[in-house]
């Protein structure tokens, strides 16, 4: 069977062969190159007048379908109901949803406009995996054109409770799109209980359809490679650079995309109290924060840059020295090879959420270290990863106190406390890496039961 995967964005090779970053883009470029076959989505261009048929480029066993979006595409179903309704309701951030009637047409719109041009590449043996919230839709709308084929949907981000997930207006439409799926995969079992009761009861007086086939499947990474990966950045003349430009100085790390959603300055905050806790740590531990912009035309993430650049400027101003700054902040992205070089020379790994799916970042640190003298991961309970790392130093991100403490048990942590907690967590990782997670959902698609009955929208 051919696999065709589907998400919002396709990150195709450009003509050096080098292809987007991003937890997702790695992981289903993984997925396609043992596979082969079609994955489907927007270019990232946005045109007055796009072509109706995918543009289609073949690169190996791969074949990149894109198609472009309309101006008032990408700001109604991309800038507008996925980022600014979609994602912070499902990250539990009520009083930052912004919902708007128009929006929310134009992202189901846009998901017709995208299962209609699928639709015409498609084949009967097919089969279709379709990725995030963006695309919720997208299998009932392949219904609605008469696609018969097996439609498997993974939601990369939380589910979050009936009381939450219920104020996003349109909520129920959604339910009633995502049960056209034979099967919906979330991170935890957390995300999969929440999903399963939202179908258990009327929302917005609007009856529930029976709810479809939900699977916990913990996304992993590709744990060999990111560790060779971080083996040979030792070499690496960026790597090198900027250890050296450290000292003999502890370094806490931090690498989010920058987003209300990572904690970012909730952590800034945390770091703070751990130097005001510890006065014999200043001058000698450094927090980096590496944090690539993100979606910064929603005003959202515009507020959140200014939140970090003010506590940043207060922090380093009042706790810095003239030789020594608490914290590097940097607003861009490295490559892999320079992060996984960087984590590896990290004591510390500040992964701390204030709500996240399941976060790469935890796992790609933990793959990333020495195993004869490993940093310590200090992880937020409200990440997914939480539910399986359980030897990370867990801690609530909203509390910045014990996130310093964390910080400051995990710089003193004994290194056969170290070893033995990062080898249980590196032994997982191995065992349910990006291979596992791929295999695992697609073989429980290709199980699933033939979907009984169309759905219908209010
Ligand atoms: C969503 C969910 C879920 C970051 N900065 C740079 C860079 N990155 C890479 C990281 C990691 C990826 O981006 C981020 O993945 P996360 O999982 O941490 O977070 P989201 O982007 O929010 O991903 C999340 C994920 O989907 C997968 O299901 O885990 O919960 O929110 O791989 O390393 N990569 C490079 N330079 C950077 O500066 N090259």
């Amino acid at each position: 069977m051919r696999l065709v995967v589907v998400s919002n964005r396709v990150s195709a090779p450009n003509r050096e062969g080098k292809a987007g970053v991003g937890g997702l883009a790695v992981a289903l470029r993984a997925a396609l190159r043992e596979r082969g076959g079609v994955w489907f989505g927007w270019s990232g261009r946005v045109s007055e007048a796009p072509a109706e048929l995918p543009h289609i480029v073949q690169r190996g066993r791969v074949g990149y379908a894109v198609v472009d979006i309309t101006p008032l595409d990408r700001d109604e179903y991309y800038l507008g109901f996925a980022n600014r309704a979609l994602w912070p309701n499902m990250h539990y951030r009520l009083g930052l949803t912004q919902f708007s009637r128009a929006e929310f047409a134009g992202y189901m719109r846009v998901n017709r406009r995208f299962a209609a041009a699928l639709a015409a590449i498609i084949e009967p043996d097919d089969l279709i995996w379709v990725h995030d919230y963006h695309l919720i839709p997208f299998a009932a709308e392949l219904r609605r054109l008469g696609i018969q084929n097996r439609i498997g949907y993974f939601h990369h981000i939380p589910w979050p409770p009936i009381d939450v997930f219920g104020a996003l207006p349109g909520a129920g439409d959604l339910l009633t799109a995502l049960a056209a799926y034979d099967l919906v995969g979330v991170h935890t079992e957390r995300d999969a209980g929440n999903l399963a009761r939202s179908f258990a009861e009327p929302v917005g007086g609007m009856p529930v359809p029976a709810a479809p086939r939900i699977i916990a499947l913990p996304i992993g990474i590709d744990t060999a490679a990111f560790r060779a990966a971080a083996q040979h950045a030792d070499a690496n003349s960026v790597v090198q650079r900027m250890i050296s430009g450290l000292g003999d100085r502890p370094l806490v790390i931090g690498v989010d995309r920058l987003d209300y959603s990572k904690g970012i300055v909730e952590r800034l905050e945390a770091f703070e109290r751990f130097l005001v806790a510890n006065p014999d740590r200043r001058g000698n531990v450094t927090l980096l924060q590496i944090a690539p912009p993100s979606r910064s035309e929603v005003p959202e993430y515009e507020q959140v840059g200014r939140q970090t650049d003010e506590t940043l400027g207060r922090i380093n101003s009042s706790l810095g020295d003239t030789g020594w700054m608490p914290i590097r902040f940097v607003k861009r992205s490295y490559t892999r090879p320079v992060l996984a070089g960087l984590f590896r020379n990290a004591a510390v790994g500040l992964v701390t959420p204030m709500r996240d799916g399941m976060n790469l970042v935890a796992k790609e640190y933990v793959a990333a270290q020495r195993p004869d003298d490993p940093g310590v991961l200090v992880l937020s309970r409200f990440a997914g990863a939480a539910e399986q790392m359980r030897e990370a130093l867990i801690v609530n991100p909203f509390d910045k106190f014990e996130v310093a403490e964390a910080i400051g048990t995990a710089l003193a942590m004994p290194k056969d406390e170290r070893i033995a907690r990062w080898r249980v967590l590196y032994e997982g990782l191995c065992r349910h890496d990006i291979g596992w997670w791929t295999q695992s959902f697609l073989d429980a698609l290709t199980a699933s039961a033939p979907l009984a009955a169309l759905p219908r929208f209010s």
